[in-house]
């Protein structure tokens, strides 16, 4: 009997990456679950498992090269990699925002996706058909007012997810982009914010269904379990009331 694939999903504790979990697991993968949060991902994996499915949690900060190298020797076969781990700091112009801000989102969204992709690479190879996601965003195509540090972050992934295709052509390994417009998950707008719900809950505010973690996992779902010889390079997601970046309909 084949063993069951591995899919490993960072940032698992909540959103899209939680939701993720879920989705490939339902559709037959042992998922392993990472984030710093262990109690979060313990507690998925538990439902998981009670659901039927086959999840294990493991706590990583994936810009923890070492914690990350250590985790990676686990694997010596790997079917599917969803870097999702990451996320927006701040919302200032560019002539004000905070350096230390920029830093932290390079270090998370492009460090972090490249220290698991570098790491598993070889058992993503050594499957014989491995698939690399790389949860972007639309801010990795476009820039917006405020977009600062994220724009240039995910516009950095975007190009890491570009490179590492050229470069791996020709081994078994499919590198998949996604690309989230206007997604509400419990976190990421409250966290840009550093917590203020309010400035938050204005990013949506009027817009007749964002995009939830859901639709986005769905997405992900539906690309990972496409024929082998299938590469989605990008896939660009949006709810119906967003047209681009900045041209978003609001009944307010
Ligand atoms: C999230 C989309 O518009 O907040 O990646 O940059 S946006």
């Amino acid at each position: 009997m084949a063993a069951t694939p591995i899919a490993v999903v960072t940032g698992a504790s909540s959103g899209i990456g939680a939701a993720t979990a879920r989705t490939l697991a339902a559709d037959g993968f042992r998922v392993v679950l990472t984030a710093r949060r262990k109690d979060r991902i313990e507690a998925l994996a538990a439902e998981l498992n009670e659901a039927g499915h086959q999840a294990t949690a493991y706590a990583l900060d994936v810009t923890d090269r070492a914690a990350v190298d250590e985790f990676a020797t686990a694997f010596r076969s790997l079917a599917v990699l969803v870097n999702n781990a990451g996320g927006a700091l701040g919302a200032d112009p560019v002539a004000t925002g905070d350096p230390a801000d920029w830093r932290q989102m390079y270090e998370t969204n492009v460090i972090g996706t490249l220290n698991v992709t570098q790491a598993l690479l070889p058992a993503l190879t050594a499957s014989g058909d491995g698939t690399i996601v790389i949860l972007s965003s639309t801010a990795a195509l476009s820039s917006y007012e405020g977009g600062g540090g994220y724009v240039a972050a995910k516009h950095g992934e975007h190009v890491l997810a570009e490179t590492l295709r050229l470069e791996i052509v020709g081994t078994p390994v499919r590198v998949i982009e996604v690309a989230p417009g206007m997604v509400r998950t419990e976190e990421f707008a409250t966290t840009r914010f550093r917590g203020d719900t309010e400035k938050a809950a204005k990013v949506y505010a009027g817009v007749d269904a964002p995009l939830t973690a859901e639709d986005v996992a769905d997405t992900i779902g539906w690309a990972v379990t496409r024929p082998s010889h299938v590469n989605i390079d990008l896939l660009v997601v949006r709810p119906r009331a967003q047209a681009s970046n900045t041209k978003v309909h609001r009944t307010l």
